[in-house]
């Protein structure tokens, strides 16, 4: 009764019930006794959006009315896993639905696995930009998401024979309950085509741009429920649609199939979220696909902002903070000069300093093959008069600012110029971003530090204060609240219920870390989720864990970066330990890994075949005594890991140190109890910090320690003559121990850790991560000791709330106000 009222009055289980068999009958068609599980999904789903849409209209009513400045947060991805589950608990409904649902003989936990996870992002980047709109709505701050409505999100993997195989993700074959279709709201987007340039009345030169193509864009409105559900903002998506009226001529002349293609063309802009992360494919679809969400996205602003400021300017950027996630969207910088100064004729240097107060970026990797650059020649194929516009950027700046603080230094001009000169030119969207911006930051303190020392240098000295750091943070509401209701509950009546909106209540758990009656009550919750997970490892692979070993979990996309391989090393090691001496001392364990690989990543699909094999042999070796065990659950994604992530006892973040930008999953991790092997490594460093030393296992080099040996020249022969271990693990590879018949099969991996020159310096963090795992199990042991870095790591993650991050983001960077909806 309590949680209905903080949210939406009073709603009794037996109205809500009344509403879903209302919603079975007139919405679904059919009726209690033959309704499909689907079909009571979405019953319960429809009788939860009658509160959600009306929180909705009354949110853009109240923004609209005070003309509230918002911000636009820019994102090709939005991972934003199931709703129905995190709304209800955002409404206070939850407990409620669960009462209605038991009354209609119906499991509410079978009912919200029977919704499809709206996947559309690929990993950490999209799922930062999920957890941020919930605390922007939680936060009642006036904010809007914008990217691109998906047909089919990230691959679904499936395992053949222990390798990945992707398949279609098709999220909406059942619908979506949730989003709302607004024809009305539908954006023009032109693309192609060439530019003219003019002479206008005055006699002034303009650029008129005939494009070759126009794509229609409709968009979708998915609610985004603040906890509390007083705000309810929205996640607005765009989907593509041919313009039907575009090539008539083409198809009465008789040319049906080129009309047709034009018009299939048009509708594969928003078909197929890229499965990459971190490496920049440079397709020309992936431009559009950039282009298109833009510059709906502008025109959907601008029409906003105009239907409150008429054709005055002068407020846009008070009222408009526009934040990018990564450059991914940097294209909306020079789209929004397009619009003012060729559309709305203002003069360049007034719509520059509009733009530049507009937008800030958000970097979210260091790493090389990351960094967005497109070909000059496409970008003049597909969007002319931008390339036009950038080239003037460019020229401004370097003439101007670059020159007057390095008078004719052209090695600098180089560097900082938006455009690469080479073999074939290119347009570097990491400068146009940093050079379009209010802000840059970076997602941890120590990788906003090599953000300003090793990426943009030269930036940093020019522009100091437009780079700053805002630290990651996770939303407590979907990934401790809703994923793990047995300890939330135990917190609740330990500290009080209000931690989901304030960050520092948790702090109060610290009290009952040594308290005899506390940890047991909190080990016995991590055990039953243990006991949960074993059932969902046992229906996904078939292989019995005990749930009484350590659950050590390394989930995140595939990467050798990531190191996973890593851990395959040690495993590896492990059980060569126990085969050498099956009575050896060692507390059971179960390696338990989630990740998918790039389809076209040849090395990381690899290592998923690696593990996957080395699982089948440890897992059926009965010489070991069932003391080791490896799995690899397939189809990883944000509904598994909220499976997953409650009942891990380890958190293994062992990328290499300067690599990981800051990590997340290493947070959701930490706050349900597990304890962290990590490096020293983007977020692990502040999160070690608020944790304290005692509480996690660090090993491996520093980033200055990884600098110091590239730089003196780093061979990974040195480690594998130089310990025995090292090179009889490695050899293993070359036989055909793990793939019966087949030797060579998993050679690939040895030589990149040998030939291919160990370009993530695994061999050199062996023995360190090899020792930190010992430190780990002995740990373990202690059952005390554990238990109480457990529900310590739970008590000092409030630093890693979203909430918090937003806060920084609001102070340092949006300067918005909360705004309460009646
Ligand atoms: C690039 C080109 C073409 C298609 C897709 C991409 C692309 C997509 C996603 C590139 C990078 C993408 O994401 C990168 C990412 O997820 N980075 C992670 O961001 C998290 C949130 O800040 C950090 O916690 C992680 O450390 C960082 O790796």
């Amino acid at each position: 009764a309590k949680e209905t009222e903080m949210a939406i009055g009073k709603i009794t289980p037996k109205q809500f019930k009344e509403s879903i068999i209302k919603h079975l009958n007139s919405t679904f068609g059919t009726d209690i006794n033959k309704a499909s599980k689907k079909a009571w999904w979405n019953a319960t789903s429809a009788a939860l959006n009658e509160f959600v849409y009306d929180r909705l209209s009354q949110t853009q009513k109240t923004h609209f009315e005070k003309d509230t400045r918002a911000v636009h947060y820019f994102s090709l991805e939005f991972l934003m896993g199931r709703l129905t589950g995190n709304n209800l608990h955002n409404l206070g409904l939850f407990e409620t639905a669960k009462k209605a649902l038991t009354e209609l003989d119906i499991d509410i936990n079978t009912l919200v696995d029977e919704e499809e996870d709206m996947a559309l992002g690929n990993g950490g980047l999209g799922r930062l930009a999920a957890c941020f709109i919930d605390s922007l709505a939680t936060m009642e701050l006036p904010a809007i998401g914008y990217g691109i409505h998906y047909e089919h999100g990230l691959f679904r993997q499936e395992f053949k024979d222990g390798h990945q195989i992707e398949r279609p993700d098709s999220w909406r074959e059942y619908g979506n309950p949730f989003e709302i279709r607004r024809p009305e709201s539908i954006q023009d987007i032109p693309v192609y085509g060439y530019v003219e340039t003019k002479f206008n009345d005055a006699g002034k030169v303009v650029k008129e741009w005939h494009p070759g193509r126009i794509i229609k864009g409709v968009p979708w409105d998915v609610p985004v429920v603040g906890y509390s559900g007083k705000t309810v903002n929205v996640l607005r998506l765009w989907e593509s649609r041919a313009t039907n009226f575009f090539n008539w001529d083409v198809f009465n002349s008789g040319g049906y199939h080129d009309a047709h293609k034009e018009n299939v063309e048009s509708e594969t802009i928003s078909k197929v979220l890229y499965p990459n992360d971190e490496t920049d494919a440079g397709k020309e679809l992936r431009l559009i696909q950039q282009y298109f969400f833009c510059a709906c996205s502008l025109k959907d602003i601008i029409r906003r902002y105009k239907r409150a400021h008429a054709d005055d300017w002068s407020n846009f950027s008070a009222q408009v903070a526009v934040q990018l996630n990564d450059t991914h969207p940097a294209i909306a910088i020079p789209e929004l000069m397009r619009i003012l100064v060729d559309r709305a004729d203002m003069d360049w240097d007034q719509a520059w300093k509009i733009c530049r107060e507009t937008f800030s970026y958000t970097n979210h990797t260091l790493l090389p093959e990351a960094l967005e650059k497109w070909s000059v020649r496409l970008f003049e194929k597909v969007l002319p008069r931008h390339l036009e516009i950038i080239y003037e950027i460019n020229r401004r700046f370097l003439e101007s600012e670059v020159d007057a603080k390095w008078p004719g230094d052209n090695a600098i001009k180089s560097k900082l110029s938006i455009i690469e000169e080479g073999h074939e030119r290119m347009v570097r969207m990491g400068n146009l971003s940093v050079i379009g911006s209010n802000k840059v930051n970076g997602v941890a303190e120590v990788h906003s530090a090599l953000v300003k020392s090793d990426l943009f240098p030269e930036f940093n000295a020019l522009w100091t204060d437009k780079f700053t750091n805002v630290t990651n943070g996770v939303t407590p509401r979907r990934w401790l609240k809703a994923c793990n209701p047995a300890l939330s509950k135990l917190i609740d009546k330990t500290v009080g219920d209000q931690w989901p909106t304030n960050q520092e209540i948790l702090r109060d758990l610290d009290k009952k870390a040594d308290d005899a009656k506390f940890q047991k009550a909190y080990m016995d919750i991590k055990h039953e989720n243990k006991v949960a997970l074993t059932k969902v490892i046992k229906e996904l692979t078939d292989v019995d864990v005990d749930p009484s070993a350590i659950f050590d979990i390394q989930i995140k996309r595939l990467h050798e970066y990531k190191r996973q391989h890593l851990n395959l090393l040690h495993i590896m090691a492990l059980y060569r330990r126990l085969l050498q001496n099956p009575t050896m001392d060692m507390v059971p364990r179960v390696f338990i890994f989630g990740a998918k690989a790039a389809p076209g990543y040849k090395l990381a699909k690899d290592i998923i075949y690696a593990i996957n094999k080395v699982a089948d042999k440890v897992n059926n070796d009965e010489r070991i005594g069932g003391k080791l065990k490896v799995v690899f659950l397939p189809n990883y994604r944000v509904s598994l890991a909220e499976k997953m992530i409650p009942a891990a006892d380890v958190s293994e973040q062992i990328s290499t140190a300067g690599k990981e930008a800051s990590g997340t999953g290493n947070m959701k991790l930490a706050l349900n109890g597990a304890i962290t092997i990590g490096t020293l490594d983007g977020a692990n460093i502040e999160i070690a910090e608020e944790v304290g030393e005692e509480n996690v296992v660090i090993f491996g080099l520093t980033v200055d320690e990884v600098k110091a040996l590239k730089k003196q020249g780093y061979n990974p022969w040195d480690y594998y003559y130089g310990n025995e271990e090292i090179k009889a693990v490695l050899d293993w590879f070359d036989t055909d121990y793990f793939t019966p018949g087949k030797p060579g099969e998993l050679s690939s991996i040895k030589n990149s850790f040998l030939d291919g020159g160990d370009p993530y310096l695994c061999l050199a963090d062996f023995e360190s991560y090899s020792e930190g795992q010992k430190e780990i199990e002995a740990k373990y042991k202690d059952k005390k000791g554990w238990a109480r870095s457990a529900i310590l790591n739970t008590a000092y993650m409030g630093k890693f709330n979203s909430d918090r991050s937003i806060q920084d983001y609001v102070d340092r960077i949006w300067k918005l106000k909360s705004c309460t909806v009646k």
